[in-house]
């Protein structure tokens, strides 16, 4: 068996993980997160820091996030106000630019990794989630990382946090969706892939894009849900499969679902309800925050079928390696 999709059935575990850590780095420092941070990284942890940058927004702070090698050469072109918080994500922690990224800013610096490492040990503060993976591939680290930082960030903004063991269960829930999004990836053999979602579940379309093209080294792009319509959309035909991520369906969605069908494409949606999709599961409506960690794993499976489906190995994608060096 995979070592990737064995890591992908330990998203519930990576949860209470994620939760230890929280709590262990709550009593370590006394430290809360402050309104203006920004966040930096590289590949998954890139879309990571996007995905922790909108909740800070949301919640009424500020958060904005860079790739770390934007962070490092180009930074002069974005709006990075005035951050009293740098917060460098890396699985490994040993990945150059993350590294390199902690220092670019005189500010306090957090690192979020699952090891003790190069980049833990450069940070003011580590929080350390050790969801250890043997795989190239970022999968059931993602979730736990965005659930601890949510933690440590409700915590420290005075809100309540979430109960690990329910968030836990449901992504449990979403995992039974295994054998049917096998049989979706069995049933059409499509060409390419389009990932749409809006807002908090924009940054889980870019991810699902990258795990595509990890895993299964396949095509695959990403959208704002309704950006796609802007020319984008051209290149949907009967080999597509256009994967609609939506917490808050409206009329909208159902017009856009048509409007792929009439293009010969079909459509895969995860949604509360139904958009008038070919294929479609069903996922609890949940309160934007925590909404990422239950998309997260049906993307994760759908690049791992098909990398399977192609009869390749997910485990070990071409031209990938686990840490990513200068
Ligand atoms: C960053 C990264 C991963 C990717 C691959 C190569 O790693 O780009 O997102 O899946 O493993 O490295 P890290 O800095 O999070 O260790």
């Amino acid at each position: 068996m995979h070592k990737t999709i064995k890591e992908i059935r330990r998203i519930p575990k990576g949860i209470l993980e994620a939760q230890k850590a929280f709590e262990r780095f709550a009593n370590l420092y006394e430290f809360k997160i402050p309104g203006e941070v920004l966040f930096t990284g590289c590949g998954s942890s890139y879309f990571l820091s996007q995905l922790l940058a909108m909740i800070t927004t949301h919640l009424g702070g500020r958060g904005i996030a860079l790739p770390c090698s934007e962070l490092l050469y180009s930074r002069e072109y974005y709006p990075l106000g005035t951050p009293q918080l740098l917060v460098s994500i890396s699985r490994s922690g040993e990945t150059t630019e993350a590294i390199m990224a902690i220092e670019a800013l005189n500010i306090p610096k957090l690192a979020l990794t699952a090891y003790e490492s190069t980049l833990s040990r450069m940070a003011d503060y580590a929080l350390i989630v050790p969801t250890h993976e043997e795989s190239i591939v970022m999968t059931h680290s993602f979730p736990a990382f965005y659930f601890a930082y949510l933690q440590l960030l409700l915590k420290s903004w005075g809100r309540e946090t979430y109960n690990a063991l329910e968030i836990s269960q449901l992504t449990e829930e979403v995992l039974k969706a295994e054998p049917y999004i096998r049989n979706l990836v069995d049933s059409f053999d499509f060409r390419n892939v389009i990932f749409l979602g809006s807002g908090i579940l924009y940054p889980v379309a870019l991810e699902a894009m990258l795990k595509m093209k990890e895993m299964a080294l396949f095509w695959s792009e990403a959208y704002h849900t309704f950006e796609v319509r802007h020319g984008f959309k051209s290149i949907a035909d009967d080999g597509t499969l256009v994967v609609l991520l939506t917490n808050r369906p409206f009329d909208w969605h159902e017009k856009l679902t048509k409007e792929f069908q009439n293009q010969g494409a079909k459509v895969f949606t995860v949604a509360p309800e139904n958009t008038g999709a070919d294929y479609f599961l069903k996922t609890q409506e949940l309160e934007g925050a925590i909404a990422p960690i239950v998309y997260l794993p049906v993307i994760q499976l759908l690049a791992y079928y098909k990398a399977v489906q192609m009869g390749l190995n997910p485990d070990n994608p071409r031209f990938l390696s686990k840490v990513v060096k200068w």
